[in-house]
C-alpha cells in the first residue's frame, strides 16, 4: 500500500503574474517542496493547451473570459488564454521542485477541456494516471495545487468515484473563487468521501 503526493498545476500562469493567476498561488510552493519526501511517489500535474483551444474566451467570437458556454460534453467556463504549451507560463512554478516521479500533461486536445487529472471534462476520456497508479499499487492519494476549485477538485472528487483514499490538504491548496464555486467545490469533496484537511 502505497501514499502519492499529486501535485496540481503549480504553473507560472496560475500564479500572481500568470495569465489565470489565483490569489496566493506561489505561496504553496515552498510548503508543498518540503512534503515531497514524506510520500512514496511525487506526481505533478501540468495545464497543457495548444494555442487557440477550445477553453480560451479568446477562441469564441463575443465571449469574455469567465462566462460560460456549452460544449458537446456539457457547460464550460470559458479562461483567458493560459498555460500554451512551450510558454513560460505553461512552465512550473521556477521553485517548485520537479524532481518527482511523473509528469501528467492535460487540456492538450483542442476540442476539450481537462480540469481532473483522470478524466477529460467529458467525464470519460481517460489520462493513463488510474493504470499507473494502480500498476505502482498507489492506494492512497493527497492532492495539493491550484485551483482548488477546479482543478484539485475534480481530481479529487475522480479519484474518490475511482476508489482511491483521497485527502485534499486545503492549506496547500489556493482557489480562483468565482461566484461561490469554492464552497461548491469543498461540498462536492466531502460528497464524494474526500478529506479535507
Ligand atoms: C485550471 C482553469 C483552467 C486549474 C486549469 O488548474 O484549476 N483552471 N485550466
Ligand atoms: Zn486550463
Amino acid at each position: 500500500m502505497s501514499h502519492a503526493l499529486i501535485v496540481i498545476d503549480v504553473q507560472n500562469d496560475f500564479c500572481p503574474g500568470g495569465a489565470l493567476a489565483v490569489p496566493g498561488g506561489d505561496e504553496i510552493v515552498a510548503p508543498i517542496n518540503a512534503i515531497m519526501d514524506g510520500f512514496d511517489a511525487v506526481i505533478l500535474t501540468q495545464d497543457w493547451h495548444p494555442a487557440g483551444h477550445s477553453s480560451f474566451a479568446s477562441a469564441h467570437p463575443g465571449k469574455a473570459p469567465f462566462e460560460l458556454t456549452e460544449m458537446p460534453y456539457g457547460s464550460q467556463v470559458l479562461w483567458p488564454d493560459h498555460c500554451v504549451q512551450g510558454t513560460k507560463g505553461a512552465a512550473f512554478h521556477p521553485d517548485l521542485r520537479t524532481d518527482g516521479d511523473l509528469i501528467i500533461r492535460k487540456g492538450f486536445r483542442s476540442a476539450i477541456d481537462s480540469y481532473s487529472a483522470f478524466f477529460e471534462n467529458d467525464q470519460s476520456t481517460p489520462t493513463g494516471l488510474k493504470g499507473y497508479l494502480e500498476t505502482r499499487e498507489i492506494t492512497q492519494l493527497t492532492l495539493v495545487g491550484l485551483a482548488t476549485d477546479f482543478c484539485v477538485n475534480f481530481s479529487a472528487v475522480d479519484a474518490a468515484r475511482l476508489g482511491f483514499d483521497v485527502t485534499v490538504r486545503t492549506d496547500l491548496c489556493r482557489a480562483i473563487d468565482m461566484e461561490g464555486s469554492l464552497r461548491a467545490a469543498e461540498e462536492a469533496m466531502r460528497t464524494a468521501g474526500v478529506k479535507l484537511n
